[in-house]
């Protein structure tokens, strides 16, 4: 870039993800630092992080433990491969994350990302029922609205239209969804979880599985909680009832816990508020609180000892990041996870502070073009009326007047989103919702 380039023009080498370039380049919000709940802008000004950035920084931002942990590693072993070598930061690391999750999910497989995660999930899956002899169990099931990252088998299985619509032609073949579970006749402006809605995981029983076959179908996937589908809350036994059913015909469940994990909804992992077990398990974001890259999948011991066990001599899974198991990341998961451990993080979205959250956002109805409020743990939505003919734009306006008041939130389509880091107190829900209440009071 020459130097003399100023303005819009100086910021077009970045092709920003998921973002209106052209829009971004004519008014950037940029981000200088940040520290615990805040950022600061490049022109000085604080601006509460609402959506713990991505749903990912829940330690907050730039916490000592993580910084030290990350700038020790990078003057010790910078990188080191895991293809036929180690080093001991990723076994510590997985060890870790077993002592969080349910009993018998103890095996971790290190990628970089959530939708590394989803795409190295269902080749378990795949790879597992041809290690059991079942080699027809080839077929998957998703869910509307799922959002499951962006690679192929993530968008294949996931049911974001916009994030699908165009790549019709790459989807993976042999490929079905259930409902999502919303339904704002019926259940708008519920509390948590709704107490109607657990049959919606009988359609699996009653119309796919006849449809496609228990014995072609490997696995079922969807995220426990959907959060950028809108922040979707499953129905009161829902997710029991789709463990039942997956149990009962050999199909695996795969829960997609990029979000969910780390403590969002009061516990280590959503599978453990559900009380369920889950065969594989996937995490990224808040492994690290976001500051390096690193996600995983978390499988069952009857799936590892599988492929241990039944694979002949060699190589089990033919699958691996070059990064797999990146000593800063695992240097950065460690020091998050002793955060976490310290001041009680996974268990904070909890009690009163969950309390106060819920009752923070269902007292926007009423409120100015809200036709819903959803809530759990720490996550939760408000979702707005579109404008006739113009979806996305009333929640858009909302996110950048909210920015201009010194508060961020995300807008899902008209859907806002929250999902504060988890060291947040009340006076930021005071902020975060006063700065949202405000500003609907002035959007058309
Ligand atoms: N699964 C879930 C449940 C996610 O939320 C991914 C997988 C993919 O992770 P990576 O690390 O590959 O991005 C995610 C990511 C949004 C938004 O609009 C949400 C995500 C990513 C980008 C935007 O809210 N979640």
């Amino acid at each position: 870039m020459n130097a003399a380039q100023t303005g819009a023009q100086a910021l077009e080498h970045y092709w920003m993800p998921f973002t209106d370039n052209r829009r971004f380049k004519q008014a950037p919000k940029m981000i200088a630092s940040a520290k615990d709940m805040y950022y600061v802008t490049e022109n000085g000004k604080q601006v509460l992080d609402g959506l713990a950035t991505l749903w990912c920084v829940n330690a907050g931002h730039c916490r000592p433990k993580i910084v030290e942990a990350i700038r020790r590693q990078a003057g010790e072993l910078d990188y080191a491969s895991s293809f036929s070598l180690g080093h001991r930061l990723p076994f510590q690391v997985a060890a870790r994350v077993a002592e969080l999750t349910p009993p018998g999910l103890d095996h971790v497989f290190f990628t970089n990302s959530g939708s590394e995660a989803a795409d190295t999930a269902l080749k378990i899956a795949l790879a597992y029922h041809r290690l059991k002899g079942e080699p027809t169990r080839t077929r998957f099931i998703g869910r509307e609205k799922g959002y499951h990252g962006v690679n192929l088998a993530g968008i294949s299985v996931g049911g974001v239209s916009l994030n699908r619509k165009a790549y019709a032609g790459m989807l993976l073949p042999g490929v079905d969804h259930l409902r999502h579970t919303q339904d704002l006749k019926t259940r708008a402006f519920v509390r948590g979880c709704a107490e109607s809605g657990a049959e919606l995981a009988d359609e699996l029983e009653e119309r796919l599985i006849p449809l496609h076959g228990a014995e072609n179908i490997a696995a079922v996937i969807v995220e426990p909680v959907s959060g950028a589908g809108g922040v979707l809350v499953p129905p009161k036994g829902y997710l029991k009832r789709l463990r039942e059913i997956t149990r009962k015909h050999g199909i695996l469940l795969i829960l997609d816990e990029v979000i969910t994990g780390f403590g969002r909804l009061g516990t280590p992992f959503a599978a453990q508020y559900f009380d369920i077990e889950p065969d594989l398990m996937m995490f990224a974001k808040a492994i690290t609180s976001g500051t390096v890259p690193l996600g995983g999948v978390i499988a069952s011991d009857a799936i590892y000892e599988t492929f241990m066990n039944t694979q002949s001599a060699g190589v089990e899974f033919f699958h691996g990041y070059t990064y797999s198991g990146h000593p800063l990341a695992c240097a950065a998961a460690m020091g998050t996870l002793d955060t976490y451990a310290e001041e009680g993080l996974l268990t904070r979205a909890n009690g009163a502070l969950a309390q106060s959250f819920e009752d923070a956002i269902h007292a926007f109805k009423g409120a100015p073009h809200v036709i819903d409020c959803r809530n759990l743990g720490l996550i939760g939505a408000i979702e707005l009326e579109p404008r006739p003919g113009a979806p996305g734009a009333r929640g858009f306006e909302v996110f950048e007047k909210c920015w201009a008041k010194g508060v961020y939130v995300r807008p899902i389509g008209d859907n806002i989103g929250f999902c504060p880091p988890l060291i947040v107190e009340q006076k930021h829900f005071d902020q975060m919702f006063g700065a949202v209440a405000e500003v609907l009071k002035t959007v058309a």
